[in-house]
C-alpha cells in the first residue's frame, strides 16, 4: 500500500492547519491492505474494546456488536453498508482523508458517510493529527445504526450546507456543536457518564481521562452555550458536555438555527475552560495540566 493519496493544499480545519486531500470518493482497495495494516487494526480494536468497557455509551457497544466489527480483519465498507442501508439508510464512501467543509456537510445530509480508506502506521499507534480508518470506522460509524443519531448526523450535514450559505461565523458555531458532540461528547447513563464520542472512543488516553481526571469539567448539554465555546485541537478537552439522551441531541437540531446564528454574532466566545454560572455542573475541573493558550 504505497500509493499516497494526492495532497491538493493545506486548510485551516477544526483539527488544525492539515492538508485537505481531494474530494474524490474512492473504493475501499480492501484487498491491497497489508498484514501491518490488519495487525494495526487488530492491535487498537483489542485495546479500546478493554478500555471501553464500563465507559463506553451502551447504545455504542450494542451498535458495534450489532455491525459484527471485530479485530480480525479490517471491516469492508460493502459489508457494513449492507447493515447500515437496512437500518438507518446510511452508508460509508472511501475518502483520501479530511474534506472541505461543505463537501462533508454534502456527504452527511445525503447520508454519506466519509471514511479515510488508510489506516495508521504502527509508529503512529497512539496519535496522529488527522481521522484514519481507525477513528472513522471504530469511533463514528457503529451509532449510524442508531435511528435517533443517525437522522441527528444528516441534520447536522444539511445544517451544515445552510450554515456554509450564511457565512464563516456560523460554521465555526456549528463545528463547535460536532466537537462537543459527535466528537467528544458525554452521555448520562444508569451506570453514570459514558462516552459516545468518536474522537475519544478512538483514543485510548482520552477515554480513560474524560471520565476519571479530576483536570477537566463536565458539564449538562446546552446547546447555544456549546456554540460560543471555544476547544482544543492538540490536547485533551477541558470540557467536557454530557447530554441525557440522543433524543435531546435531535430536538436540538430541529429549530432553524438563522436567528440563533445573529443572536451567536452578538455575543463573545467562551474560553474552552470557562465554568458559567447557569451551567449543570457535574465536575467543576481542576484545570490541572491546561495550556493557557491554544484555544480554537
Ligand atoms: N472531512 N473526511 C472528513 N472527516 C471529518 O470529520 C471532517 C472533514 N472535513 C471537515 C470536518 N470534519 C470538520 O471541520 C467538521 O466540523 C465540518
Ligand atoms: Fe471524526
Amino acid at each position: 500500500m504505497n500509493a499516497v493519496p494526492q495532497r491538493v493544499e493545506h486548510q485551516m480545519t477544526d483539527k488544525g492547519y492539515v492538508p485537505v486531500y481531494t474530494t474524490a470518493v474512492v473504493e475501499q482497495p480492501w484487498d491491497q491492505y497489508t498484514e501491518t495494516d490488519h495487525q494495526v487494526w487488530a492491535t487498537l480494536f483489542e485495546r479500546q474494546q478493554k478500555i471501553l468497557v464500563g465507559r463506553a455509551s451502551d447504545e455504542f457497544l450494542r451498535t458495534q456488536q450489532a455491525m459484527g466489527m471485530s479485530a480480525g480483519r479490517i471491516p469492508k465498507f460493502d459489508d457494513l453498508n449492507r447493515m447500515l442501508r437496512a437500518a438507518t439508510g446510511w452508508e460509508l464512501i472511501g475518502v483520501e482523508g479530511l474534506l472541505p467543509e461543505l463537501t462533508f456537510f454534502e456527504h452527511l445530509a445525503n447520508r454519506r458517510f466519509p471514511v479515510t480508506w488508510w489506516i495508521r502506521k504502527p509508529e503512529q499507534l497512539d496519535y496522529l493529527a488527522e481521522p484514519d480508518l481507525f477513528h472513522d470506522l471504530f469511533g463514528h460509524v457503529p451509532l449510524l445504526m442508531n435511528p435517533v443519531f443517525a437522522d441527528y448526523m444528516a441534520a447536522y450535514g444539511a445544517g451544515g450546507v445552510k450554515a456554509h450559505g450564511i457565512g464563516p461565523e456560523a460554521l465555526v458555531n456549528l463545528t463547535r456543536l460536532y466537537w462537543y458532540t459527535v466528537e467528544f461528547g458525554l452521555i448520562r447513563e444508569a451506570g453514570g457518564l459514558r462516552i459516545y464520542g468518536a474522537g475519544i472512543l478512538s483514543s485510548k488516553g482520552e477515554s480513560i481521562h474524560c471520565l476519571e481526571s479530576a483536570a477537566p469539567n463536565r458539564i449538562g448539554f446546552d446547546m447555544e452555550r456549546i456554540m460560543r465555546t471555544r476547544y482544543r485541537i492538540d490536547t485533551y478537552q477541558k470540557t467536557y458536555f454530557v447530554i441525557d439522551s440522543y433524543e435531546q441531541l435531535m430536538d436540538a437540531t430541529r429549530p432553524d438555527f438563522t436567528p440563533i446564528y445573529a443572536r451567536l454574532a452578538t455575543q463573545e466566545s467562551f474560553p474552552a475552560g470557562q465554568v458559567l454560572d447557569t451551567d449543570t455542573v457535574y465536575n467543576r475541573g481542576t484545570g490541572e495540566g491546561w495550556l493557557s493558550d491554544g484555544d480554537v
